[in-house]
């Protein structure tokens, strides 16, 4: 399945189906494992839990571990995604391939890159409806970027998948809200256009590509495991980042000594 970039500018998104190998998504997701591990270690060292959930799968494990926390479940992990296995999914070639065909030879991962273990019933992980550009401060609609949203188990509507507007993005920046958790697009904006959202369900190996001005919002989880993503967005580097980080650059022409080489040179960077 190959990318259409007239149908990313005409409806804001594309969905790419099969596109990252087992091997890749494998490695991401040992990676996640491996946060989850450190994760049990501090709560039994800690005295808060009674057992680990060893044997437990993926999907469950962070679940359990929490069950008697649910204030402290972990919405997102950023910081701690500088990781080997993590490399091989934010620079994927047909990844950048595609991003590259929009913004240029100069590709940068935004400083904005999170791994999103949506837990069952938790209000903090409904994800309102907004647009990224909307918590970039300045002139966000000036960004070149592309959003990459990437799920590690099955996702739908009933746990939690995504909800996009169709063409949305061609209103510009418009005007949000601040909630308790996070930023909502002004009532009065989203009401009018809220009837023609559409579902993003989708598979493991399945990406989305969507326009930072897109209106989108992540839905509550009510199954009863865990709903592991990926969200990142590339950006023409040649651009501000808006941000007081630089993220990191991917792929370059003008400054290829300034990439990151590998899997070894991104665990050797932090976040930012
Ligand atoms: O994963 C979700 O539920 C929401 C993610 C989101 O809003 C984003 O990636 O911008």
């Amino acid at each position: 399945m190959s990318f259409s970039r007239e149908e990313f500018e005409g409806k804001g998104y594309v969905v790419l189906r099969g596109l990252i190998e087992p091997e890749c998504r494998r490695a991401v997701q040992r990676e996640c494992q491996v946060l989850v591990e450190e994760l049990a270690g501090q709560l039994a060292a800690a005295g808060r839990i009674s057992q680990t959930f060893a044997e437990a799968p993926f999907e469950r494990r962070l679940m359990l571990l929490y069950r008697d926390l649910p204030e402290e479940t972990p919405t997102t992990f950023r910081r701690q995604l500088h990781l080997r296995g993590f490399f091989g999914l934010f620079a994927h070639p047909r990844l950048l391939d595609v991003a590259a065909r929009t913004l240029g030879p100069e590709i940068r991962l935004y400083p904005n890159y999170s791994v999103r273990p949506k837990l069952p019933h938790d209000p903090r992980t409904e994800v309102l409806w907004h647009q990224d550009a909307g918590y970039t401060p300045g002139e966000a609609q000036e960004l070149r970027m592309m959003n990459v949203w990437t799920p590690l188990v099955p996702v739908r509507v009933e746990n939690g998948c995504m909800q996009f507007v169709p063409g949305s993005h061609r209103q510009g920046v418009v005007e949000h809200e601040k909630d308790q958790h996070y930023l909502r697009i002004a009532d009065h904006i989203i009401r009018s256009v809220e009837g023609q959202a559409v579902n993003i369900e989708l598979d493991p190996g399945d990406v989305v590509f969507f326009s930072n001005l897109l209106f989108h919002r992540g839905l509550p989880n009510s199954a009863d495991q865990v709903r592991w993503s990926l969200d990142f967005r590339y950006q023409d580097a040649t651009q501000p980042t808006l941000r007081p980080a630089q993220g990191h650059l991917l792929r370059s022409r003008a400054h290829p000594e300034q990439v990151v080489r590998d899997a070894e040179h991104w665990a050797q960077l932090s976040f930012g």
